[in-house]
């Protein structure tokens, strides 16, 4: 596993140089799921696709900026799927962005996964690793990646992270993010899924949702890209990760790399909040 992180941390360097120097432009050609694409997408997605290409023991990436896995070493054991700049349009407005993997052994199942990473590009450069057990933070200072704390969720946070367009929200949705800011919640939410699940887990804890809605009764995180890494890495860190149906988001099946889901996010205490305002037993 050493030489896959190595090449995370490798490319988040590359990732950082290039938001810092490039010059923000239009690619004129659509992602996946429809998206624009911006240039800084695919410039990150080559060069995370290079790094891992250079370690003989990954044997196929999947890209949330490609509709395909592509095969690099058939003999490699790891599967990596990676969603190279994550929330790329708030780049515009200098925001913080991310780049998300998860790490499997065999097929790209979320019962598979070995390990998650992000990687914060935000005033500073910063990565989370979940692997054996373990959440460990580094921030990168001096040329390489220096480890911090190890990350653990509280029982109970402060912070409240709604997604999704508020005019779609169902009924007991609005109900469940009332009910938390009437107990004392603040809002934090960027529109960054990695700097906002950040937020949470380095402060302790609250809860981000990306509910399903009137118009995307689905959500719009991907499953493969996006919510298992972090469902991954908020359960390590003692939190809980579970769909609208209250179903844990690590034993989802992911029939297709880009299908979404509904998640929530987040400490015991606010997904207990959200099992009772969606009325699971
Ligand atoms: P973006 O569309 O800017 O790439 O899935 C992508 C994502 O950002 C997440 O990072 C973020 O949490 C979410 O979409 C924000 O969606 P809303 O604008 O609907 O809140």
């Amino acid at each position: 596993m050493k030489p896959v992180f190595d090449a995370i941390e490798h490319s988040a360097h590359r990732i950082s140089e290039a938001i810092t120097n490039e010059d923000l432009c239009y690619g004129d050609s659509c992602n996946a799921t429809g998206d624009m694409q911006l240039k800084l997408d695919i410039q990150s997605d080559l060069i995370i696709a290079e790094e891992f290409s250079k370690i003989t023991a990954v044997k196929a990436i999947a890209s949330e900026e490609k509709e395909e896995a592509e095969t690099l070493h058939p003999e490699g054991r790891f599967m990596i799927a990676y969603d190279p700049l994550d929330g790329s349009s708030l780049i515009d407005v200098d925001l913080s962005v991310g780049t998300i993997y998860g790490i499997y052994d065999g097929e790209f199942q979320a019962k598979n996964m070995l390990a998650a990473v992000y990687v914060v590009h935000g005033p500073r450069l910063e990565m989370v690793t979940a692997y054996k057990g373990g959440v460990r933070h580094y921030i990168f200072r001096h040329g390489r990646f220096m480890e911090q704390e190890t990350i653990r969720l509280g029982e109970k946070g402060k912070l409240n992270a709604p997604g999704g367009t508020q005019m779609h929200w169902y009924p007991h949705h609005k109900k469940l993010i009332e009910g938390l800011f009437a107990e004392g919640y603040r809002l934090r939410y960027s529109g960054g899924m990695v700097p906002d699940l950040h937020q949470i887990l380095l402060k302790g804890g609250g809860l981000f949702s990306y509910p399903g809605t009137t118009d995307k009764p689905n959500g719009k995180l991907r499953k493969l890209f996006e919510v298992f890494p972090f469902a991954y890495i908020y359960e390590t860190a003692g939190g809980a990760a579970v769909d609208d149906k209250g179903r844990r988001l690590m034993e989802l099946p992911c029939d297709d790399p880009h299908e979404t889901t509904p998640c929530f996010l987040g400490s015991k205490y606010e997904v207990e909040k959200m099992r009772e305002a969606y009325g699971i037993g």
